[in-house]
């Protein structure tokens, strides 16, 4: 194992913790910025380190195809090609072939897809996405899953949830790096507790250095992913980190975290900011309204960042439909909301008010007479 878990604070069932990866050490509650060929779209790695970013997530699936992991590999890793001196994560590819290209197809041997580059068929099997992991050489690497949205039902949610079981040997089996690079299992089951019980034990069993809440955030009701997230929570090690994947929206980061999770990774802030939404305490704030034409105020005056210390809504509105810096300064604005907000729950669980830091989020997202 490459990592250490310590819980240094608990509220009821949610932590705070210290996560001592290979590269760095993370505070839990932990949000990790999405990274596509390496680096996020429109940020420096100084301005990830400035907004105080731990850890950042690239896909083997995009960095296998460009740049290529012979070419990480040859260059010392990832690390090392992006000069990026903290952690790092990959997640293992199969998960954005199946939501990014829809002609990719599941069979027992890995996930078959048409390469986007010269559209040759192309297998991405358990091995094969860890020994690319290897070469990349990310703090953190993820187990090929068998992922199916959580809206269809039938076998294929009990098929799926089966063979990431079975994969997860794979996976095991082909790992190299086991005192460099922490493999995390995946629970998947869809929706069904019973196959959520399931796949728990059998990752548990496998004892792994950490845990993910795989298939949530895919269109299925608010009610029904938080009820699978305790589920999980209740039943995973109290002393290994769980990640929930691809979450979320600042909300279900306050109720995953009260549930007991620790780790999220979500592409809404960057995202977001290209369409010109600010994340700010009441919510979202649309850059593109005229409203901002002329509003002299910050995005959010409680925010310490380098935008809100030096630029105007109206300034920022002028910026968004025109030009790259728009939604380069929204993204770093929003990034910086979203590691604040980490932060601020690691310290209100770590200084017994995180009720009262739950109270006034939601006082704020949800005002009286709304
Ligand atoms: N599995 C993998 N990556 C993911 C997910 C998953 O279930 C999700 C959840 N929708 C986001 N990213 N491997
Ligand atoms: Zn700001």
């Amino acid at each position: 194992m490459a990592l250490r878990f310590e819980v240094i604070g608990r509220f009821n069932r949610a932590r705070a913790a210290i996560l001592t990866l290979p590269h760095f050490l993370c505070q839990t509650p932990l949000f990790m910025p999405v990274g596509t060929q390496g680096t996020i779209k429109g940020l420096a790695n100084s301005q990830l380190e400035d907004i105080g970013c731990q850890i950042i997530l690239g896909n083997t699936y995009h960095l296998a195809l460009r740049p290529n992991a012979e070419l990480i590999d040859d260059m010392g890793g990832l690390h090392n090609f992006m000069n990026w001196k903290r952690a790092l994560l990959t997640d293992s590819g199969g998960f954005q072939m199946v939501s990014l290209l829809h002609l990719a197809d599941i069979t027992e041997e890995g996930v078959t897809f048409q390469s986007p580059v010269d559209g040759k068929p192309m297998l991405l099997t358990p091995e094969e996405s860890i020994h690319i992991q290897n070469k990349i050489g990310a703090d953190i690497i993820m187990a090929l899953d068998d992922v199916v949205k959580t809206t269809i039902t039938g076998p294929r949610i009990e098929e799926a949830m089966n063979r990431t079981l079975r994969w997860i040997d794979r996976c095991i089996a082909a790992h190299k790096k086991p005192d460099e690079q922490n493999l995390f299992g995946i629970v998947q089951g869809g929706l069904d507790p019973v196959l959520r019980d399931i796949c728990v034990k059998g990752l548990v069993d496998r004892d792994l250095p950490g845990y993910a809440i795989g298939g949530l955030a895919g269109g299925e009701d608010k009610g029904s992913f938080w009820r699978v997230v305790a589920q999980c929570t209740a039943s995973l090690p109290d002393d290994k980190p769980r990640y929930v994947m691809g979450v979320g929206y600042p909300l279900d980061i306050v109720v995953c975290s009260a549930l007991g999770a620790d780790m999220y990774d979500c592409v809404y802030p960057t995202r977001t900011a290209r369409f010109g939404t600010a994340l700010v305490p009441e919510g979202i704030l649309k850059m593109k309204h005229k409203a901002m034409a002329d509003d002299y105020r910050p995005i959010d005056s409680t925010c310490d960042c380098m935008v809100c210390k030096k630029y105007t809504r109206a300034y920022i509105h002028c910026l968004v439909t025109k030009d790259a810096m728009g939604s380069q300064l929204l993204s770093y604005h929003n990034l910086r909301y979203m590691i604040r907000l980490s932060k601020n729950l690691h310290m209100s669980i770590l200084e017994g008010r995180f009720p009262q830091f739950v109270q006034e989020f939601l006082r704020l997202q949800f005002p009286k007479g709304d």
